[in-house]
């Protein structure tokens, strides 16, 4: 649920990034942070074991432009992929505003994309949130890599659900990543409304209409495991977010 101070004129909302282990979830946090002005990020927090796998969780504040008056700030965070984690995953998720589910191109990764998406759907019902109504992305990832399956065939396999914004990236090589983070944020300020004529604090911003379900098929094995110019002088309209800079 997006945090909204009126005093302050602020609008926070927390964006979590899930996916099958290895994805690139991590790396789409390095991107945002290596690419952003300094002054419109704080400090990239992560926890990972000692082979680079995340912990705990990767945590990232930005500041983007303003929407309505209001600065837009957004707590990204990612969550680990490995299977043995599950109870992180599900506090992590609590107060959730959109999810960016990272798949991983690559054929051998579809049973843990599969699986991902399943436990994502568990974890949030776990919390009493209907998985259907959460703003959500789909980023397929790794598409620099020779070889990775066509993204209608990914979706046909994953059972995307029409109506989702869907966004091709390579998180390693900085591209689509961006991209991703504006469409989660479009989709949740869309949803928000306008921010002045909320409560204080936190306040809904669940799709009215449940979207439909995703539909993964196949089995699943339990081995898967910016700122704008100007930001602070600028009104912007949401369709004007820009996020990159030089
Ligand atoms: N080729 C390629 N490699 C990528 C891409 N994104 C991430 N990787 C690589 O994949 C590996 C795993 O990336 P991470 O970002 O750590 O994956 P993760 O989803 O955070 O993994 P967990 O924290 O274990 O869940 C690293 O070696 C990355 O460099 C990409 O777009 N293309
Ligand atoms: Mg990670």
């Amino acid at each position: 649920m997006p945090l909204v101070h009126h005093t302050q004129r602020e609008v926070t909302l927390k964006i979590v990034y899930y996916g099958v282990g290895l994805g690139g979830k991590t790396t789409n946090l390095e991107t945002i942070h290596a690419q952003t002005r300094p002054e419109s990020r704080g400090k990239l927090v992560s926890v990972n074991t000692e082979a680079e796998r995340t912990l705990f969780l990767d945590f990232l504040p930005l500041r983007l432009g303003k929407f309505r008056g209001y600065t837009v700030r957004l707590h990204l965070i990612s969550v680990p992929g490995q299977i043995a984690q599950d109870s992180t995953r599900q506090m992590v998720l609590r107060n959730v505003d959109g999810v960016v589910l990272v798949v991983d191109s690559q054929a051998e990764a579809v049973e843990g994309n599969n699986y991902a998406i399943r436990n994502l759907d568990y974890n949030l019902r776990q919390d009493g949130t209907d998985p259907d109504r959460i703003p959500m992305v789909v980023q397929y990832n790794k598409r620099d890599l020779p070889g990775v399956l066509d993204v209608d065939d990914l979706a046909e396999r994953l059972g995307v659900p029409e109506g989702i914004p869907e966004l091709v990236s390579s998180a390693r090589d900085g591209w689509g990543v961006f991209e991703t983070v504006k469409s989660i944020v479009r989709v949740c300020m869309h949803q928000l409304g306008d921010p002045r004529l909320k409560g204080e604090g936190r306040v809904e911003c669940l799709l009215d209409e449940p979207r439909d379900r995703f539909y993964p098929s196949g089995p699943v094995s339990m081995i898967h495991a910016l700122v704008p110019q100007e930001a602070d002088e600028q009104e912007l309209e949401l369709d004007e977010l820009e996020l990159v800079s030089g």
